[in-house]
């Protein structure tokens, strides 16, 4: 133990640096053992505190299931914990009414994609200036297992016992589609990616989307024989191929294959932005004077 330090100084010293953003009388997190949402919520910590982003500056938002408890209670940020489904509809009511904060959104993909999959894809749609981080485990993990619009075809779930008969959708492209001004995907494999993806997310304006594949080991591995976190990342580390790659090879040889990477960058013209420009332009009109101008009497 180093000299005049008592125990509790030198386990404080010893903490990591990260440890900071964690709500610590919550800890240790619910997460199963081999779970990627304590990956998720690592990665999600380095850019926070790269950008040295202002704890008053931030808001997340999240929905219900176990991706949802990374921003709450797990993340020490002002936090939004809504209904199952209705963390991008709050997350767009707060950027209106709070333009100069950085909207988070973090949740699983039966919250963003299944119940509350309407909201996304208009969220997209509309640019809205905010960041989505999507754990996709491919499955209803909070409740123990159920069929998500994300589970493969011909998985076994708890719903699906027979094996499911649906087509998953390809989220990631279905936003780039719906208009998002940056997508990409990444695995909890490829966490140095993933941080500089959310870094970039978290700077550029309008509605950015990373879908985040990641381990339930309990809910899903184990019907798929990965039974552990490890045999998961082996699995995103040896199925996955970056975009650049993936344009050169057949839909044959994409069978199977997580396509990782930027799939959009682009400039556009953001919701709250537009909606803000047309609300002062209405009141200008009607009032007949400028904002300088206005007062409440
Ligand atoms: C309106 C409503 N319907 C259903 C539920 C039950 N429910 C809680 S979490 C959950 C699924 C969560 O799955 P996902 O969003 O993928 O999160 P994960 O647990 O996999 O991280 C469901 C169906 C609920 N809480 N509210
Ligand atoms: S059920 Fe799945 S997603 Fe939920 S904590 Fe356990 S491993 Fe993680
Ligand atoms: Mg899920």
């Amino acid at each position: 133990m180093p000299e005049g330090l008592d125990r509790k100084e030198v386990a404080e010293k010893r903490r990591h640096r990260l440890f900071k953003y964690l709500r610590k009388e919550v800890l240790p997190t619910a997460f199963c053992p081999g779970c990627g949402c304590g990956i998720v919520l690592n990665c999600y910590a380095h850019p926070v505190d790269e950008l040295q982003l202002d704890p008053n500056d931030i808001v997340a938002v999240t929905g219900i299931g176990c991706s949802s408890w990374i921003p709450s209670p797990y993340f020490l940020r002002d936090t939004l914990h809504t209904t199952h489904g209705r963390p991008i509809p709050f997350a767009t009511g707060v950027k209106i009414m709070q333009p100069e904060k950085t909207v988070v959104v973090i949740a699983g993909d039966g919250d963003l994609i299944g119940i509350g999959g309407n909201h996304l894809i208009h969220a997209a749609r509309r640019n809205v200036d905010i960041k989505v981080f999507l754990v996709n485990n491919l499955i209803y993990g909070m409740t123990g297992g159920q069929l998500a619009p994300t589970t493969p075809l011909g998985i076994s779930t708890t719903t699906s016992p027979h094996g499911n008969v649906e087509h998953p959708f390809e989220i990631a492209e279905l936003i780039a589609a719906a208009g998002a001004s940056y997508v990409a995907r990444w695995t909890t494999y490829h966490v140095f990616p993933l941080m500089e993806s959310m870094q970039m997310a978290l700077t550029q304006k309008g509605f950015c989307f990373i879908e985040i594949r990641s381990q339930c080991p309990i809910s899903y591995g184990r019907r798929v024989g990965k039974r552990t976190g490890s045999e998961a990342l082996q699995e995103y580390k040896e199925s996955s191929v970056r975009i650049e790659d993936a344009t050169e090879m057949s839909p044959e040889e994409l069978v199977g294959k997580i396509i990782i990477g930027k799939l959009v960058k682009r400039e556009k013209e953001e919701f709250t932005d537009n909606l803000r420009k047309l609300n002062l332009e209405l009141r200008t009109r009607k009032i007949g004077r400028g904002p300088e101008e206005w007062s409440l009497s």
